[in-house]
């Protein structure tokens, strides 16, 4: 962490090793607070390297205590250590050797999370990025590829599991209560998907007959009395392997696949060589206990963490400048396959949401940075929704401009090619350039130019010529350290509504490169002739959202409630009815900050109503539709001299406005749910709970009191149910009996289960208004809340400062001082999770000149520490540029 402070890693920089790892024989004697790590490891000089170079090894706050070479201790002149490097000098000019390393660790105290660590009597590894020069010194690089084997030795009675990477060779039980296992991983892999877990846990078991008929084991580890929750993460992971098989024809390689969930873990999960850790919120899931949301998650992360095994780890990364290549194309992965296994467009919106609530802002503020960048202070601060879902996008994008037969055909030659390598986003484009005949060199600028395209849309329609000519513009603002833009090559498709409402098709279309409806823009500007249009369309511009862009249409009002009823294409339908609401929302704002009376127009009301009760739409579109832009995305949308008290005011008086418009129909569907049978968490069925509970919200708006939430919450027989319920109650009723008494049943009640105490805190810490910061500062003191755990700290503290714009921008600045401080101490604890609380701030730009001010401050007071880890110097000197 404190390694190397003010390092600056360039992909310019990029060289191969000197020496070739072969093999890796490490043995692990673990100790609670002495852990020791033995490792062997076998290599030889790269041919062609120059032959006096010496070995340089990467650690970070090792201590070594033993080095031998082929055998015999290495002479003190020949190396020189210190806690963050090993460096061997003199080695055999050709042949292999072999050196041994030994080390000592401490999992216990390491409150990191990286590495080799211990919590909750359990040890478990992270080492990605860098995590395994915490645990010996090693070429801790994604182009090092290795063969592992591992011996574990531990304590029988507290370690009765001893696991790693691959196949299970040995176990034996040794003296004094001690017994080892060795673990044998015949795929040569990066440091960075090493892992190890040791202690005692609950296991289920499944199994699983690969396309070629290979029996795989299938177990998931989780602690004791938990076994009855990871069942759905089981079921999700056999469907994520039929998937892969049946979509991308990828067949899971070895004959075990294990799960570990583990309840402290600064992600989400990670996809070590078959055996996957898991942050236990991603695997745990009962209807008591999870809503449909952790359901959706559980079934994506796990695909997720199980599809890096061809995109990650067959084939891996060069070096980190190109983590997208694992992680876009993972995540468009994971989107497919929750895609196919749930509701396409309603999947669709809901990466939509994602993308414009947390990858538009990243890209348009001070944090901005290219998909593939070029420079880096720490890789942990790399792991954003840029490098994921925007990576995630231009592969989506790919596909758009290919046709899924020559995305299909890109990627087959990628694995074909790639299998066992460690590759560049170049490597990935070539591919697909090679397997379809077109052309990339252009579309590739998304790789390297940050920031989110605006693009500008203007049409005119002749009648006498049947002709629509659309005229496309795009601009991208400048970015940090890039002023200048060029235009992008995007994919972006369009669709025409006639006055009927159905899809009008061009008998030709000129002006620029298309596929089908789907319209590349290359250009700063361009025309695009549509012909045979017997009468004036209504445009639908970025259908499917086929391109991550920002859309400015001043559209006629009849031709946006034209789409807003009777678009096909469900995303543009459903991104109009939002847009609606969204204006009203900022009109209503800008009244409320300038003191004048707030009115709602009857239209926007109408389409929200209508769409409610459409019957041919399917319960979770509806939902999505009646889930009004929050005060965060107002506060996006307006994106200078945001005050959070007017836009917390204006939603308010609107959301009363069109609740009491649609009353009967709100309280109709809110009633629905009372119908439901058993619980099922398939998308349908949550997707009735979904429109019932967002029909819920609006019921109880309208009538203004706590009451019907109250039933609602007393009547609920699962987690989905009660927590929509008890956030109603919390959020619009805040202060009431009715709220107090649901808050402390519900805390009551789930006294003994951290995962739904999180929900509880998220609940509180996100009440609307200044008073929140009082009892956010006195949750801390709750005997469920641990500072040392970030799930705890991202329920509690992370939701403050990222979800509640009225509570922590509270105009006296107490709560960023009061983050301030946690950061401070959290940052000494664990510096990769403070600073991705950090960035709850980056947009503090955008707020007005008052707030600004004090925001300014509190980071500015962060950044005049000293000794700040590098992660969050990294984070803090960038906001503050
Ligand atoms: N590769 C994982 C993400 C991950 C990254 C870093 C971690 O620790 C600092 C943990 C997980 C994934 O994409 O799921
Ligand atoms: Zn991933």
């Amino acid at each position: 962490m404190q390694a190397d402070k003010n390092r600056t890693v360039y992909l310019k920089d990029y060289r191969p090793t000197d020496f070739i790892i072969e093999t890796v024989d490490l043995v692990f004697d673990l100790g609670e607070t002495m852990t020791t790590v033995g490792s062997q490891i076998r290599m030889r000089r790269r041919p062609g390297a120059d032959p006096s170079a010496p070995l340089i090894f990467d650690g970070d706050g090792l201590a070594l205590s033993g080095l031998a070479l082929d055998g015999k201790p290495l002479l003190p002149e020949r190396y020189d250590s210190n806690a963050n490097r090993l460096t061997i000098r003199d080695l055999p000019e050709d042949g292999a050797f072999t050196l041994t390393i030994k080390t000592r660790i401490n999992p216990t105290a390491n409150s990191q999370l990286l590495g080799l660590y211990r919590t909750n009597g359990i040890y478990s590894t992270q080492c990605e990025a860098e995590g395994f020069r915490r645990i010996t010194y090693f070429y801790d690089r994604p182009d090092v590829l290795a063969v592992y084997t591992v011996t574990i030795i531990a304590d029988e009675k507290t370690c009765p599991l001893l696991l790693s990477n691959g196949n299970l060779v040995e176990e034996q039980r040794l003296d004094d209560g001690r017994h080892m296992a060795r673990w044998h991983d015949p795929f040569p892999k990066p440091s960075y998907l090493f892992a190890l877990v040791a202690g005692d846990l609950s296991m289920i078991e499944d199994r699983f007959k690969t396309m070629s008929g290979r029996d795989v084991t299938l177990r998931i580890y989780v602690e004791h009395g938990k076994a009855g929750r990871a069942g759905y993460a089981m079921d999700s992971l056999k469907r994520a392997m039929k998937w892969d098989e049946e979509r991308f024809g990828r067949e899971y390689d070895l004959d075990i696949f294990m799960i570990v969930a583990v309840s402290d873990f600064n992600m989400g999960a990670m996809e070590n060589k078959g055996l996957n850790i898991f942050n236990d919120r991603l695997i745990l899931a009962d209807p008591e206990t999870a809503t449909d949301d952790d359901y959706a998650r559980i079934e994506a992360v796990v695909a997720h963490e199980y599809f890096h095994n061809w995109t990650g780890n067959r084939i891996t990364c060069r070096d980190w400048f190109q983590l997208s290549l694992k992680e876009g194309l993972t995540v468009y992965r994971e989107h497919e396959f929750s895609a196919d296994e749930r509701s396409r467009p309603v999947v669709r919106v809901e990466e939509v949401k994602f993308l414009r609530a947390h990858q538009f802002p990243e890209d348009g503020g001070p944090l901005a940075h290219p998909v593939r960048p070029t420079e880096y202070v720490e890789i942990d601060n790399f792991y954003t929704t840029t490098v994921y879902e925007k990576g995630s996008e231009v592969s989506r994008m790919i596909a758009t401009l290919l046709g899924p037969e020559g995305f299909r055909k890109g990627l087959d030659l990628f694995f074909e090619r790639h299998d066992g390598g460690a590759v560049t986003i170049e490597d990935y484009l070539t591919c697909f350039e090679e397997a379809t005949g077109h052309d990339l060199t252009h579309f590739a600028l998304w790789y390297h130019q940050a920031g989110t395209p605006v693009i500008s849309v203007d049409s005119a329609y002749d009648e006498e010529k049947a002709e629509l000519r659309l005229t496309l513009g795009q601009k991208t603002p400048a970015t940090p350290g890039q002023r200048i833009k060029k235009p992008l090559h995007i994919p972006l498709r369009v669709g025409l509504i006639g006055p009927n409402g159905d899809d009008m098709e061009a008998s030709a279309i000129s002006g620029g490169a298309h596929r089908k409806d789907v319209l590349e823009l290359t250009q700063d500007e361009q025309t695009f002739v549509f012909e045979g249009i017997g009468a004036r369309p209504a445009i639908s511009v970025n259908r499917d959202f086929s391109a991550p862009v920002r859309v400015r249409f001043d559209q006629s009002r009849e031709d946006r409630l034209r789409i807003a009823g009777a678009e096909t294409d469900l995303v543009a339908r459903w991104d109009t009815v939002n847009a609606l609401a969204l204006e009203a929302l900022v009109r209503a704002a800008e009244n409320v900050k300038a003191g004048q009376p707030v009115t709602v127009d009857a239209g926007l009301s109408a389409v929200l109503v209508a769409t409610a009760e459409d019957e041919t739409l399917e319960p979770a579109f509806r939902a999505l539709a009646l889930a009004l832009p929050s005060e965060l995305d107002i506060g996006r949308e307006i994106g200078a001299n945001v005050d959070p008290d007017a836009i917390h005011t204006a939603r308010k008086t609107v959301i009363r406005a069109i609740a009491e418009t649609g009353c009967e129909t709100f309280v109709r569907l809110a009633t629905g749910m009372d119908t439901l049978s058993a619980f099922s968490p398939d998308a349908a069925s949550a997707g009735r709970r979904a429109l019932a509970n967002a029909a819920l919200a609006l019921a109880a708006a309208a009538e203004n009191t706590p009451a019907r939430a109250s039933r609602a919450y007393q009547a609920a027989d699962n987690m989905t149910d009660m927590l929509a319920a008890m956030r109603v109650l919390a959020h619009q009723f805040a202060g009431s009996d009715e709220a107090e008494d649901a808050l402390s049943d519900f805390r009551r009640r789930f006294a003994g289960e951290p995962l739904v105490l999180d929900k509880w805190f998220s609940t509180l810490a996100t009440v609307p208004g200044g008073q929140t910061l009082e009892r956010v500062a006195s949750l801390m003191g709750d005997t469920a809340f641990d500072e040392t755990n970030p799930n705890r700290v991202r329920a509690l503290i992370g939701a403050f400062a990222s979800s509640n714009p009225t509570g922590f921008n509270r105009p006296d600045g107490a709560a960023y001082d009061f983050f301030a401080d946690f950061i401070l101490t959290s940052d000494r604890r664990n510096a990769t999770l403070t600073a991705r609380l950090m960035t709850a701030m980056r947009s503090f730009e955008a707020l007005e000149p008052q707030r600004r001010a004090l925001a300014r401050k509190a980071i500015e007071r962060i950044a005049g520490h000293d000794d700040l880890s590098r992660n969050l110097r990294d984070i803090v000197d960038r906001m503050l540029k």
